[in-house]
């Protein structure tokens, strides 16, 4: 079982774009075990786009990503991961496939409304930098035995 971070980012939630990126991962199957509104600071931000320091686009994320409050959940199920990046969609919107939500909702590679967490070991650090672990909850969904086998 796996659990990766997804943020809905400052322009979804300002968009009210909320309720149908959380949808679209839930009509999928995956399971929500985290979830909080907050303001992304600074330094907060500077860790998790710690990767991209020094890349032309890194203060302009910087400054999307703290702009405006963001809703981070911590997302479970198996091979969550690949499902929550491909329900997502590429990173740049226009290359991403219709039906996702970059593709259906979003048009430029800034405003791309959704993180995802891009492996096991990213997913283990981002959940850490977001969530204290009593702030996840583990439960039992009775729905599971008819998502997967
Ligand atoms: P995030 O981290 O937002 O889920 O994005 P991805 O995992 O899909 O993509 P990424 O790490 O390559 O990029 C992080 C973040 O930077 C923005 N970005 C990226 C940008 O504004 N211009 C660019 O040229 C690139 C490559 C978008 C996502």
């Amino acid at each position: 079982m796996e659990r990766t971070l997804v943020i809905v980012k400052p322009d979804g939630v300002q968009r009210g774009l909320t309720g149908e990126i959380i949808s679209r991962l839930e009509r999928r199957g995956l399971k929500i075990v985290g979830l909080k509104m907050m303001q992304i600071s600074r330094e907060l931000a500077a860790r998790h786009y710690g990767v991209h320091v020094g890349k032309p686009f890194y203060d302009g994320l910087v400054n999307y990503i703290t702009s405006s409050p963001v809703v981070v959940m911590a997302v479970e199920g198996e091979r969550a991961i690949e499902l929550v990046r491909q329900t997502m969609g590429k990173t740049n919107p226009l290359e991403a496939a219709p039906g996702t939500i970059r593709a259906d909702l979003a048009v430029e590679i800034g405003r791309n409304l959704v993180h995802g967490s891009d492996g096991p070991q990213t997913a283990e650090f981002e959940l850490g930098l977001f969530f204290r672990p009593e702030e996840l909850v583990s439960w039992e969904c009775s729905a599971e035995r008819w998502i997967s086998e």
